[in-house]
């Protein structure tokens, strides 16, 4: 593995120890398609599996220690959102996103806070707003504001007056927003919004963060891209706007996809964490970037598709990590278009398994994560404990 000049393999390793992941507590749910569900007996029903699946992939991995929730998923009438806090923390670990529901309930059919009716974009407020107090009561620190709104047919919506309801109500969120909290505004094309989807690109939600306030932030979903987009383009021009919050790390051929990170183009993760690393060198600093994955995986099992998902954000990031920058600068500095494209394409080319099986061996950790994982046998645990619970209660279990 050839480091670049001045790098050391400690350098490596200091950085990876500060790069850590967030899971996200649906991720170990069942779920499926528009299609259809295909439920897996190991697939956690209640908060209290999530967060031992979560914690099961930070025990093999240990860099994952927040959990990202929903807050109508994770929370049911009556939880109390400091016990579950409680509960994560004597697991080994904390409460990361809280992520607001303004999606699914009925009411929100035509909107949220876009919604034509005043009284569905009130609702919809008083719902982020209340995220904000169970999100202080879990001890985190943000906010992650994704919404489907948007329309199916041409002349369903004004654009523009939607526009104006939505920029109104995130600056009433981000004035609500306790001190050390952030609210990260995510964006997407298209889905369940067919025609026009009101935070469609990341200019948009970037305007949206813009005029909300100065803690927000843009949180970019790697599958919410139309095919072809230059999403490391996006991510350099947000990093040097100061507005990337966050990702919410998947990977997709077609559309948002949600499938495991690096399954269809690992290159392109890569240069999208290489920028990162780029600027980082520049600034001498890290970035404040909330590295979230969001995946629901319905074919894999879910909690090993996580922890491959895991290990592929660390082996591409640690190969973000091996460009010599140096060299790409001179080489960009005489027109060597191929040398600097070649500074890229040999760190991308390096076999970072090796040095990443010593780096969590140093810490204590399994060298293979999911072979670990494999032979503890937890999922076979896992299931044997929850299929009978879950054929119980729910009906279309077959
Ligand atoms: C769906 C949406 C979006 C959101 C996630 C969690 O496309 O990515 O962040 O659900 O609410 O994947
Ligand atoms: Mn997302
Ligand atoms: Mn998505």
């Amino acid at each position: 593995m050839k480091l670049p000049r001045g790098l050391s393999e400690q350098d490596l390793c200091r950085r990876l120890d500060r790069f850590e992941l967030e899971t996200p507590s649906w991720g170990y749910a069942d779920t499926g398609t528009r299609f259809g569900k295909f439920f897996q007996d190991a697939a956690a029903a209640t908060i209290e599996e999530k967060l031992a699946d979560a914690a099961a992939v930070h025990g093999v991995t240990g860099c994952c220690p927040r959990v990202a929730l929903h807050v109508l998923w994770d929370f049911a009438a009556g939880t109390d959102p400091s016990a579950v806090a409680a509960r994560a923390g004597a697991l080994g670990l904390r409460i990361g996103s809280i992520n607001p529901n303004v999606f699914q309930d009925q009411c929100y059919k035509l909107g949220s806070l876009t919604n034509r009716d005043a009284a569905v974009r009130g609702r919809a407020l008083d719902h982020i707003i209340e995220s904000i107090g169970l999100a202080q009561r879990t001890g985190s620190d943000v906010l992650s504001l994704w919404f489907a709104d948007g329309t199916n047919y041409p002349g369903q919506g004004h654009i523009r007056q939607r526009k104006r309801w939505l920029a109104e109500a995130l600056a009433r969120v981000h004035a609500a927003l306790p001190p050390g909290m952030a609210m990260l505004v995510e964006y997407k094309p298209f889905e369940p919004a067919f025609y026009h989807t009101d935070i469609a690109d990341w200019g948009m939600a970037a305007a949206f963060a813009r005029a909300a306030g100065p803690r927000a932030r843009v949180l970019v979903d790697t599958g919410h891209h139309l095919p072809g987009c230059n999403i490391e383009h996006i991510v350099a021009f947000l990093i040097d706007e100061g507005m990337l919050g966050g990702f919410h790390l998947n990977d997709r051929k077609y559309a948002d996809d949600d499938l495991t990170v690096g399954a269809i183009d690992p290159y392109q993760f890569f240069r999208v964490f290489q920028e990162i690393v780029l600027a980082e060198r520049e600034m001498g600093r890290d970035l404040p970037i909330a590295y979230m994955i969001d995946q629901s995986e319905s074919i894999k099992p879910k909690t090993e598709a996580m922890l491959e998902t895991v290990v592929a954000a660390q082996e591409q990031f640690t190969r973000a990590m091996l460009v010599d920058h140096a060299a790409a600068a001179e080489a960009r500095a005489r027109d060597d278009v191929v040398m600097a494209e070649r500074a890229l394409k040999d760190a991308f080319a390096a076999d970072v398994r090796p040095f990443l099986a010593d780096y969590r061996a140093a810490r204590g950790l399994p060298r293979d994560p999911l072979d670990a994982f494999r032979q503890s046998g937890y999922l076979a645990r896992a299931a044997a404990d929850r299929a009978p619970r879950k054929r119980n209660t729910t009906a279309s279990y077959a």
